[in-house]
């Protein structure tokens, strides 16, 4: 496993845990920790040994945000030519299933970054917001979208517009976290979840992440129709098979990932 300077990488089994490490600035996003969290998933992404990816922080911040300190002295055009944070777009495109394990604040930046994961598990210390409108800018990670997507457009607009902040309570009842769990438990929980995915076939569940994550990308129709293809693919594994005749056989499945 390659070390890095803002991250810590831990593999168990099938699954990984990539926590980020600047405790001192609560996870504040640079460049550098963008290029390492995008070089570290996309590493494991290529790698079949590996069936989820957990992303996670510390338990006072998930990450409060963009470096302000480092956005701070920046112009349009230094901006404009590194293209500032689109390689956080890259997360999007992993393939293997990712869940966001978020204690404490997941600001700005940070509520984004927890929104480019697939399975977002929220401690009750978790806190959520779009506070960039108090800095004089706007969400930069796809905020504006992710969040208008998950919640709705009242709260999202409300969020955006005055930098409200959100209780763990508030988000899971929006629809942004799919389950809140006691701060102590965070960890387990998501190390469980990402178990139970990475007992899964792992083209199976690719399968299933992209059909879901089609649904934000298309019309109904579309994305019945391309859920229809996946369908229809899944049987031409070997796992299809197998899961079907363990269900008959009254056993547990023992998928090949293939
Ligand atoms: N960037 C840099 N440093 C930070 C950040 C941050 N986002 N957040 C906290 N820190 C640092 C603080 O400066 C402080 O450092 P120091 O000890 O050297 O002063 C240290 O972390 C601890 O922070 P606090 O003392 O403030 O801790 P508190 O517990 O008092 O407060 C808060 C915690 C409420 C989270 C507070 O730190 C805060 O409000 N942080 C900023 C939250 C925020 O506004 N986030 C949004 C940032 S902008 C963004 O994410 C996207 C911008 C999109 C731009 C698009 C460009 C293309």
């Amino acid at each position: 496993e390659p070390t890095y300077e803002t991250l810590l990488v831990e593999r168990t089994g099938r699954t990984a845990l990539v926590t980020l490490n600047r405790p001192r600035v609560l996870n504040a996003l640079s460049l550098k920790v963008m290029h390492e969290v995008v070089a570290a998933t996309e590493l494991l992404d290529r790698d079949p040994g590996v069936g989820c990816i957990v992303l996670t922080g510390s338990a006072k911040a998930f990450a409060a945000g963009a470096d302000i300190k480092e956005m701070a002295p920046q112009g349009p055009v230094d901006m404009y030519l590194t293209d500032w944070f689109a390689a956080w777009d890259r997360l999007a495109q992993l393939r293997t299933p990712t869940v966001a394990a978020v204690a404490g604040f997941a600001l700005g930046g940070g509520c984004e970054l927890a929104m480019l994961c697939d399975v977002l598990l929220a401690a009750d210390t978790a806190v959520f917001g779009q506070p960039e409108i108090k800095l004089g800018v706007i969400p930069g990670i796809g905020g504006s979208q992710r969040l208008t997507r998950a919640v709705g457009k009242a709260k999202a607009m409300e969020l955006c517009l005055t930098g409200r902040i959100m209780d763990a309570t508030e988000a899971e009842r929006a629809g942004l976290v799919s389950r809140i769990v006691p701060a102590a438990d965070l960890l387990d929980e998501a190390r469980a979840v990402a178990e139970t995915i990475a007992g899964m076939s792992l083209p199976i569940a690719m399968m299933a992440k992209e059909a879901v994550s089609r649904a934000f990308e298309t019309t109904l129709a579309e994305g019945v129709r391309f859920e229809r293809r996946l369908f229809h693919a899944a049987f031409a594994t070997a796992d299809q098979k197998e899961g079907m005749t363990a269900f008959i056989d009254k056993r547990p499945p023992k998928f090949q990932h293939r």
